[in-house]
């Protein structure tokens, strides 16, 4: 209850902010892209983390304009990064189910794109499988709605859901997400052999895959060796101030 009383204030009070953790083409070891990570430092709470946070904001509405705040925020920044670096960084944000549902959803991501003259392909949206499997036809046209806009589309936590892999043949996603689960036991307690078939899946489907969570080299040379494009993990960065993000980006050796 406490949570709930702070949080309904934590927008007017400015206490959240997005951290961001870069994502790597494994080629060439180059930063793509970046996931927006919400981030709540609470004056009397101090700072709470997004899995306790986000079920609370999910159950009271208030993840809409929390949800909104993120975007807003995540696009403002990333249009001052591509004006500062002319370099086509992409900015990741999760969507909450519940913000994904709304129909209203598309209108304010092509009003927000247009008010700061953020390209639409430098922004993609991460939705988990949760949402695929509840509405099937729902959530298809929502899709079309968004990747008309020129939005890309990702699936978070990949292979963690319990949904049916038809959904991969009906939509048409940019980009699958190997949760952390399917690595971070490489290669002591597991075999890689899940983050293996998803990968091969995704050759077959023609879709990129991003490994989530790579935290060692061994790790990083398993998933170069079987033909995963990307890379986000401690491994090579953590998530980063936006003030560090940026020197990241602008820093000439
Ligand atoms: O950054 P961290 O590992 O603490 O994130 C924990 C979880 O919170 C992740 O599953 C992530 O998807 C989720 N999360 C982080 N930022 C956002 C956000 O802006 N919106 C939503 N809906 N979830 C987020
Ligand atoms: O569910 P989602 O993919 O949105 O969550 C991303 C979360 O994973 C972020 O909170 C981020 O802090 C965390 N994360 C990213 N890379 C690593 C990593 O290498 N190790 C660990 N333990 N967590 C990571
Ligand atoms: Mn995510
Ligand atoms: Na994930």
């Amino acid at each position: 209850l406490k949570l709930e009383t702070e949080l309904r204030s934590a927008l007017e009070k400015n206490e959240l902010s997005l951290a961001y953790q870069p994502q790597v083409q494994v080629e060439t070891r180059a930063i793509i892209a970046s996931e927006a990570l919400l981030r709540w430092n609470n004056e009397n709470l101090g700072p709470v983390s997004p899995g306790q946070f986000i079920p609370v904001a999910e159950r009271t509405d208030l993840i809409i304009p929390i949800g909104n705040w993120v975007l807003e925020e995540a696009i403002k920044q990333n249009k001052k990064w591509y004006d500062i670096t002319n370099k086509k960084i992409v900015v990741a944000v999760n969507l909450s189910p519940i913000q994904f549902k709304r129909s209203d959803l598309p209108q304010i991501i092509k009003e927000l794109l247009e008010k700061y003259q953020m390209p639409a392909e430098l922004l993609e949206i991460e939705i988990t499988e949760g949402i695929l499997v509840e509405n099937m036809e729902g959530t298809s046209l929502q899709l079309e709605k968004i990747k008309a806009l020129g939005v890309k589309v990702a699936i978070d936590d990949f292979g963690t859901g319990y949904s049916s892999l038809k959904y991969l043949q009906n939509f048409n996603f940019d980009k699958l997400k190997i949760d952390r689960e399917f690595i971070k036991d490489y290669p002591q307690h597991d075999t890689g052999s899940i983050a293996k078939t998803i990968l091969n899946l995704a050759a077959q489907m023609d879709i990129n895959v991003i490994a989530e969570g790579v935290e060692t080299q061994e790790q990083f040379l398993f998933l170069k060796e079987n033909h995963c494009q990307q890379i986000q993990g401690y491994y090579f960065h953590k998530p980063l101030s936006a003030k560090d993000f940026e020197m990241l980006l602008t820093e000439k050796i």
